[in-house]
């Protein structure tokens, strides 16, 4: 059903455990577990799953958990429940960061153990050299912090990871291309010069989370080894792509990371719930395929993406990237939700009409500037 693009193919594994997209946040929570099962479906239905290596992943141990997030934290999360939180002492939940945003819902702990366990097996399959690209959408909760959940997210499954991948691999590359600052992973890596984060998202310094300037660029060991790439409302297809493309390319040959992990937060589309960038899927997808022509091992996870529709088609779309294989652009017809893809029932919609492009060339060329110059930086 699909054409392979090239004579060779990376070897690509998908790590995905059906359970996860049943939890809820809330019925109004813009965060939409549900998303994956519809990505997963879409991504068997077009094929691609006899072409990957397919793994039901496992739960991360606490033990896993207490790699990075301290062990107060981890205890509060494995206990708390939507039945005992009003019977805890006072201040604990305004303490854990628990709210509107980060709900104690129903198996909460449950939740952030199996879409931590699929990251976790996906590493595991680099670290063993068994893949060369390995895909976990249910993970890229960026914002998590050592001592709480922040922005949706609970455990900072990417942390975890690289902290694995630390022991194996030099140098990281995190590239991240959610709509929000990738704060959490900046953070925990912020004075290593192993592990180079860079993040593009909407910045105005009121928008979640509030950081991610371009002067933030990392300290002591770490200094130069952060990058941020702050944008206004309404950037289009060619500006993003053409910014991402002039700092990856030096950054990559730069920094010459051995593994590259990209988070591919779906909110930086145009049309998102939560979202304010005017990105087309085909755009989104070619910043994924910029990456994987360097010929790096990957890590791949999902993140942020609050229409769930367009997140699963994304998510298909690049997951077809990944593998080499240029997808057809009607959905196809034995999919179960296939009312979900109405009217168009199309891979790749248009979703560039909505919001005015507020940042102008001039602002875009600055930032280029200032990003090669940090750059610059690296040869020391
Ligand atoms: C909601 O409707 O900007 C949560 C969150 C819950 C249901 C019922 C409660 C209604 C939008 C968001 C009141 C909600 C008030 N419900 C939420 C400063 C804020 C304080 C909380 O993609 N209010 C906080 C977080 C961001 C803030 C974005 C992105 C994650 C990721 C990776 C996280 N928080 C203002 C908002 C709703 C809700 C409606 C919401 N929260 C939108 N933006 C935020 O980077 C996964
Ligand atoms: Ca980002
Ligand atoms: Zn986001």
């Amino acid at each position: 059903s699909f054409e392979f693009n090239s004579a060779y193919s990376p070897r690509v594994s998908y790590h995905f455990n059906p359970k996860v997209s049943h939890y809820h946040y809330g019925v109004k929570h813009p965060m939409k577990p549900f998303r994956l099962m519809l990505t997963d479906h879409l991504v068997s239905s077009y094929g691609l799953h006899k072409i990957m290596d397919l793994y039901e992943t496992r739960s991360a141990t606490r033990d896993e958990l207490l790699e990075f997030h301290s062990e107060d934290y981890i205890n509060f999360l494995s206990k708390v429940s939507p039945d005992n939180s009003n019977k805890l002492p006072r201040g604990t939940l305004e303490n854990f960061n628990i709210g509107d945003d980060c709900p104690i819902f129903q198996n909460l702990y449950d939740y952030t153990t199996l879409y931590t366990g699929a990251s976790l097996d996906a590493t595991r399959k680099l670290i063993n050299n068994q893949s060369d690209i390995a895909i976990n959408w249910s993970g890229g909760l960026h914002h998590a912090k050592k001592n709480s959940p922040s922005g949706f997210c609970y455990v900072n499954d990417i942390v975890l990871s690289i902290l694995n991948l630390l022991r194996y691999h030099p140098r990281i590359l995190y590239i991240d291309i959610d709509l929000h600052h990738g704060d959490g992973v900046q953070e925990a890596f912020y004075t290593t010069d192993r592990v180079f984060t860079l993040s593009f998202h909407k910045y105005n310094g009121e928008f979640f989370p509030g950081t991610g300037d371009l002067t933030e660029i990392g300290c002591d060991k770490g200094k130069h080894f952060a990058l941020n790439v702050p944008l206004e409302d309404g950037i289009d297809d060619d500006s993003y792509i053409n910014l991402f493309k002039s700092i990856v390319d030096p950054l990559i040959m730069t920094f010459k990371p051995t593994l590259i992990v990209q988070q591919c937060g779906a909110d930086s589309l145009g049309h998102d719930r939560l979202g304010c960038f005017n990105l087309n899927i085909k755009a989104h997808g070619e910043c994924v395929k910029f990456v994987k022509s360097f010929g790096l091992p990957m890590l791949v996870v999902g993140g942020g993406g609050y229409t769930p529709r367009n997140v699963s088609r994304l998510w298909t779309y690049e997951t077809g990237i990944l593998n080499d294989v240029l997808l057809p652009e009607d959905i196809p017809e034995n999919i179960p939700f296939r009312d979900s893809f109405g009217p168009d029932y199309s891979l790749y919609p248009v979703l560039d009409d909505l919001y005015e492009n507020k940042n102008s060339k001039k602002l875009l060329e600055d930032i280029r500037i200032r990003c090669l110059e940090n750059i610059r930086y690296l040869q020391g």
